[in-house]
């Protein structure tokens, strides 16, 4: 385990985060990476400087910390330039790391399906390029503990010119299976079923959620960023309505956009739901910015506008229970559950039914019983509602989705 020193500076603009909160949540990220925390400082400083970020009398006394505790790494809690990460370092004499690059680390540990390496490697190098200008940071470096890993371990001593290519190479890769993603998704789509997304912040419950709806056993950890790729089940509701349920990578405070641009293609699962259920740690102190993370990033996603289930989570920790009715009214339309402990799940449910049903539609229509494909169509993925045998013919009332309407209409 790498011995690391975690440097918070607080430069006022708390965003409703105090300067110890946001190393505790540091701590939390850097714990996940498999750091060792043996020092944690916070810097208050009124504006960075542009050379070191903070002042070289602070940099001189981490150094000598990292020397008297034999710590290795010094990890940042905001975004360095090239530059200040090079100036710190050498004057800290330890691998420096910011923000972003930890994140990407957790990412690069994390990353198992072939994409999600990909996305890994592609924002890791369009972090990389711009820092790689002048006194950027050493490539050599790469391949060497936390902040330098990549998902392949590879040294990567090459110039920028060969990172743009691979980069361009990463992206026409992601293209590809993006592509095979639409045509598995037109095909779903043709059966017309409706997909629920369980979204939210890391941490916060989602994977054992929908295990606990399914009876799925996706890995769920107490660290930040246990999922990475999605999983997508489907789900029968009671009013007889087939869904898809999915479930992928958390959300987290400024989230390096890069990573967001980068995961586009996992993210599409998010970007293409009807209805997206945010999974909300409401025994979290910081749960209402989490919900100001979440937000953001679904904007920055261009998928604010669509319906939000909030399922107020761990509710069995909440000790209070007025904290708990604070949150319902801050939320408006929230469920408080309890994932692990299956705990009010029927109350989430009947909400998904109420939104699910809402972007449903009902039709009438008289089926001639040898239209075996419509028929079949419409006891699959439908929720028939009344059904008369007329002759030859049958006649249907369902409720059926918007988008399945017009092709049910095609094949009379
Ligand atoms: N007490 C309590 N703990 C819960 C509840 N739901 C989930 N947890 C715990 O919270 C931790 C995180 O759960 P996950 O399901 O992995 O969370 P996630 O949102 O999928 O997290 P990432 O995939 O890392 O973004 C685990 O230790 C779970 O056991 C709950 O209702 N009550
Ligand atoms: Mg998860």
């Amino acid at each position: 385990m790498e011995k690391a020193l975690l440097v918070t500076v607080d430069l006022g603009n708390k965003r409703g985060w105090t300067a110890e909160e946001m190393a505790r949540e540091l701590k939390d990220l850097a714990t996940s990476s498999g750091a060792l925390v043996a020092h944690e400082t916070i810097v208050r400083r009124d504006k960075i400087s542009p050379s070191h970020f903070i002042g070289t009398g602070k940099a001189e006394e981490i150094c000598e910390i990292c020397q008297d505790m034999q710590i290795s790494l010094v990890i940042f809690n905001n975004d360095l330039t090239g530059t200040q990460q090079k100036n710190l370092e050498e004057i800290i004499q330890a691998k420096t790391v910011d923000r972003t690059q930890l994140i990407l680390d957790i990412f690069a540990r994390r990353a198992r399906s072939n994409e999600g390496k990909i996305q890994v490697e592609l924002a890791q190098l369009l972090y990389l390029l711009p820092r790689l200008a002048g006194k950027g940071i050493f490539l050599s470096r790469l391949g060497g503990g936390i902040g330098t890993r990549g998902p392949g371990e590879q040294k990567i001593e090459v110039d920028r010119r060969r990172i743009r290519e691979r980069i361009s190479k990463l992206k026409k890769d992601l293209g590809r299976i993006s592509k095979q993603r639409l045509t598995r998704k037109k095909q779903r789509k043709n059966i017309s079923i409706l997909t629920v997304a369980i979204i939210g912040y890391t941490n916060a419950g989602k994977s054992t959620l929908l295990n606990s709806l399914t009876g799925s056993s996706v890995p769920s950890e107490n660290r930040l960023f246990s999922t990475l790729d999605p999983t997508i089940r489907a789900y029968t509701l009671p009013n007889n309505q087939k869904i898809m349920l999915s479930d992928t990578v958390g959300f987290l405070d400024r989230l390096p956009h890069n990573l967001v641009e980068s995961f586009k293609a996992t993210l599409e699962e998010v970007i293409d739901a009807d209805v997206l259920i945010e999974v909300l740690d409401a025994s979290h102190p910081k749960c209402i910015q989490h919900r100001k993370a979440v937000s953001d990033t679904l904007k920055e996603l261009k998928a604010e506008d669509k319906p939000i289930i909030y399922a107020l989570n761990k509710m069995d920790n909440v000790e209070n229970q007025r904290d708990i009715e604070r949150l319902v009214n801050e939320f408006g339309d929230a469920v408080p559950i309890s994932a692990l402990y299956k705990k009010s799940l029927d109350k989430l449910i009947d909400k998904i039914v109420l939104y699910t049903s809402k972007l449903m539609t009902v039709i009438k229509v008289t089926v001639p019983q040898h239209n075996t494909k419509a028929v079949k169509l419409i006891h699959e993925h439908t929720h028939i509602l009344k059904k008369e045998y007329r002759g030859q013919s049958v006649y249907i009332e369902a409720q059926i989705p918007f988008h399945l309407k017009h092709i049910v209409e095609k094949m009379l």
